[in-house]
């Protein structure tokens, strides 16, 4: 019989589907598992990240479900989204058909891997009974002041008349469509208020600190950038009030300068007319300069200056390209002796350098320091509080100035409002009406969903949406007069904010999903994903989850418990540095590089990502055709712990395939056995053979390691290596009587289940015809359980007894482990060897080491 992998795939796909074996059931008391894969975009066809991330998930879940737990495996698609618009311009297809049928090739592909989805719960992020919750959650939102909308710079390209995100500018400044010189323009925007949430989200990290990986936690606590420090009003010359921000306090006295940011709204109130030209055209530049990454810091005078309420001392005052108009108060009080970035400013333009901390060898010198001072030290040139180290002088600094009303403490973060709208198509529309009498009026809730049109032209320029007078024009909700709709779409990661939680009751049509099935499921046990995701999709789940809980429809803080950030998928690229070029791997083999007159010691080979761009890339579908499902999963699961990277070789898929021809070969080479066939007894160990006895507890030694490997830290891997093992164990072993094959046929099924998480398809087809075999019926490893080991089976029953003559190694014998200290000591005395070596010497005593050694001592 062979084993045609092809086949036995198909059979236990349907079997599953058609038995709805991963059906999550609501009334279940079992204890419930919720594991979740971030959801995919639906670009055309699943690549080999997918199938690493999807993978690791499946092999938890089921794991969870042989274990007992009722598993809640989920999937879906995030179908919104750029990508789809692009594709329409260049296909002449609309990006609704074009989502659709792109999920309908990749969910046959997901099927042909034999994920345990429960598919009966699939969402797509595009489809209005989802979308229609998306509108709502914005409207309540809205409803309590956490959605408003302000004027914000937007990446603008006039030739397209269109907003570019930042992926869209490249660069060179330059739009990534028609090389146009892309400007930044002042547009009216949506924006969540998650700043609100700012410091919850930081605190929240108490509760899942154990389950999430420490560095995706601690980037996340940069973005949100927790700052202690002050505000200080300062004074312009003409007596208004000039607030800043700062963290350093104790360096006030040494201000020499102050900045403004370039785009800040208050610049060119307050530039003087002679500086006007100046500080426009200084504008502009920033506009294009800010593109980059890294740019020169620069500024300009204003003709204002600023007064220091501490000393009454004026300083001029710039706007500078490296001051955020979003942080803070968007403006800086700049200190060259202690800051680099207002050192070097400084140099620049010729400002002066004013020292107020003091090291300890007290060699400052503001005339020849080649860069900023920014350690610790005694406050100097600071009038009463000169003297003081500056770490105590901070407080007793914002203590003075609270004093006299210039200055408070001030916690601020680096998380900025989340900015929602995007001026494009293939997105969830926002719910809002633009009316001349009423303003801005909320599509009512029983409106929902406004129907994103799916039949539109689409093109290079503007918002199509803008286009469709069907669309636009309405009625007032309020007042009945004629009135616009909002034609921004949201931002695709609001899609993916909460569909964990649709998850639980994805058909619902008068609800987000149920608070009784919330309370059921959530939260999510264990998500899975990349690394790249670890700030904003995930801070932007972990917001919409507490807003929701604050609604009231769950009752949770946090919307996963642990998170596993998966590795990547490498292979080796070929790149031609000359040309910057990539050769597929069967280019590089056929010398394809000589055509351009490279020779082979010119091409740079090394471990990439997989990317279409790199040509590295393997094709899943192709992998599945030539080694099965589970071949390829063996491959993934064996080739690293999940949280490592994978280096992709033809060789090693090869291998697992030959690893599961092994188990194939020797399993069917039993069950067609008549002797095994008749094992249908139980097994009692104490009847078994030495051989059987070792075979059955390496067995359950096996189970342990499989069973802590997976269950502690999900290393299938090494899990994997144990399965081996057993297998050469099983190989080795010969069955001479019944209790022998009764062990086989005992450690053959328990090995089916341990391996079934990685590879389901084989071993559901071989645990069926063992049954078949012993019992005449088949029954399924899914509707079965994972196997428990027993503690009387782990421990060993013989050891190495060690035998010494003056603590020189003589003789080393197998020795039973009940063995008693009299029993180890005669065995010594008797052994020939020891004799020998005692050479008739009178012994002086004899040292037992228990369950190790016996040392004779002679003299
Ligand atoms: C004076 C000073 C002296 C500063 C010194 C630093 C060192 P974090 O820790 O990131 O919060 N700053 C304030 N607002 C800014 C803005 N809108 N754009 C750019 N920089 C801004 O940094 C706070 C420090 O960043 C503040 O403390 C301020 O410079 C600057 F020796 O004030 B400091
Ligand atoms: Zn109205």
């Amino acid at each position: 019989m062979d084993y045609i992998f092809g086949d036995i795939e198909n059979k236990w796909q349907k079997y599953w589907e058609e038995n709805g074996s991963f059906i999550a059931n609501d009334n279940s008391k079992k204890e419930k598992f919720y594991t979740l894969e971030m959801f995919p975009y639906p670009s055309g066809k699943i690549h080999m990240g997918h199938v690493s991330n999807y993978t690791i998930a499946d092999c938890i879940a089921r794991f969870h479900m042989l274990n007992g737990y009722e598993v809640l495996h989920p999937i879906g698609w995030d179908s919104f989204g750029m990508p789809a618009e692009n594709a329409a311009i260049e296909n002449k297809i609309a990006p609704s058909k074009w989502t659709l049928s792109n999920i309908e090739t990749m969910k046959s592909q997901l099927k042909k891997l034999g994920y345990s989805y429960d598919w009966s719960r699939e969402i797509a992020t595009c489809k209005p009974d989802y979308y229609k919750w998306g509108q709502w959650f914005i409207l309540k939102m809205f409803e309590k002041g956490l959605l408003y909308r302000k004027s914000a710079d937007v990446n603008w390209c006039e030739k397209c008349q269109t907003v570019l995100a930042n992926e869209q500018v490249d660069t060179e400044g330059k739009c990534w469509r028609c090389d146009n010189e892309v400007d930044i323009k002042k547009l009216e925007q949506w924006y969540i208020r998650i700043t609100d949430y700012a410091e919850e989200l930081l605190e929240g990290h108490d509760e899942i600190k154990d389950g999430w990986p420490e560095n995706v936690l601690a980037m996340q606590k940069n973005w949100i950038g927790k700052s202690y420090g002050a505000n200080i009003t300062f004074n312009l010359d003409n007596g208004e009030d000039f607030p800043i921000f700062t963290t350093r306090a104790d360096t006030v006295y040494g201000v020499t300068f102050m900045a403004i940011a370039w785009n800040h709204q208050r610049l060119l109130d307050i530039t003087t007319d002679s500086e006007k030209e100046n500080v426009k055209i200084f504008i502009e530049k920033s506009k294009k300069i800010n593109q980059r990454e890294d740019y020169e810091k620069e500024g300009v005078f204003t003709g204002r200056y600023i007064i220091n309420p501490f000393n009454n001392e004026k300083v001029p005052l710039y706007a500078a390209n490296f001051v955020l108009a979003e942080y803070g108060s968007g403006c800086i009080m700049a200190v060259p002796a202690h800051d680099e970035r207002d050192f070097t400013f400084a140099k620049k333009y010729n400002i002066p350098i004013k020292i107020v901390i003091q090291n300890n060898k007290k060699d400052l010198d503001a005339n020849s320091m080649a860069q900023a001072y920014t350690a610790d030290g005694m406050l100097i040139n600071s009038d009463k509080f000169n003297g003081l180290a500056n770490r105590d002088a901070i407080e007793k600094i914002i203590d003075y100035a609270s004093k006299n009303n210039f200055g408070k403490k001030q916690v601020q973060y680096k998380l900025r409002d989340w900015l929602i709208s995007r001026q494009r198509y293939w997105g969830n529309p926002l719910p809002f009406i633009y009316c001349d009498q009423c303003g801005i009026v909320a599509v009512p809730e029983n409106e929902l969903p406004v129907l994103l049109p799916t039949d539109v032209e689409i093109d290079v320029g503007g918002n199509p949406l803008a286009k469709i007078d069907s669309f636009v024009n309405t009625k007032c909700p309020k007042c009945g007069s004629d009135a616009k709709r909002e034609t921004d779409t949201m931002d695709t990661f609001t899609c993916s904010s909460w569909y964990f939680a649709r998850y639980v009751d994805s058909h619902n049509s008068d609800k987000a999903f149920s608070f009784e099935l919330a309370k059921n499921w959530m939260n999510v046990d264990q998500y899975i994903g990349g690394i790249e995701h670890a700030c904003m999709h995930l801070l932007y789940a972990r917001f919409w989850h507490k807003f929701m809980r604050d609604l009231g429809l769950l009752d949770t803080n946090e919307p996963f418990k642990k998170l596993l950030t998966q590795g990547m998928v490498l292979s080796t690229s070929y790149f031609d540095p000359l040309n910057k070029k990539y050769y597929t791997e069967e280019e590089y083999e056929n010398k394809e590089y000589e055509k351009d007159g490279i020779k082979k010691e010119d091409i740079v080979s090394k471990l990439d990502k997989m990317s279409k761009s790199k040509k590295n890339g393997v094709n899943p579908d192709d992998l599945i055709k030539y080694f099965g499902a589970d071949a390829v999963r063996v491959f993934i699961m064996f080739a690293s712990p999940p949280e490592m990277d994978v280096d992709w070789n033809e060789d090693g898929v090869k291998g697992s395939q030959r690893f599961l021809y092994r188990i194939w070969r020797l399993f069917i080479g039993y069950i067609e056995n008549e002797d095994f066939k008749n094992a249908n007894e139980n097994l009692v160990y104490e009847n078994l053979s030495d051989e059987a006895k070792s075979l059955y507890r390496f067995y359950h030694k096996t189970i342990k390691r499989v069973t802590v490997d997976i269950k502690e830290r999900y290393h299938f891997n090494t899990a994997i290596a144990a399965l081996m093992e057993l297998l050469n164990a099983l190989s080795s072993f010969k069955a001479n009587d019944k209790n022998d094959y009764i062990t086989l046929k005992e450690v053959m099924k328990g090995y089916l289940i341990l391996l079934n998480p990685i590879a389901p398809h084989m071993t559901e087809e071989l645990w069926s015809m063992i049954d078949i075999a012993i019992d005449g019926k088949a029954s399924a490893i899914v509707d079965s359980s994972w196997v428990a080991y027993k503690e009387e089976y782990l421990q060993e029953d013989d050891f190495e007894l060690v035998l010494q003559v003056n603590g020189k190694l003589r003789d080393r014998l197998r020795a039973n482990i009940n063995i008693t200290e009299e029993e180890a000591k005669n065995i010594a005395l008797n052994n020939e060897k020891v004799i020998q070596f005692m050479d008739g010497k009178e012994i002086v005593r004899v040292v037992y080491v228990k369950k190790k050694l016996v040392n004779v001592v002679v003299k």
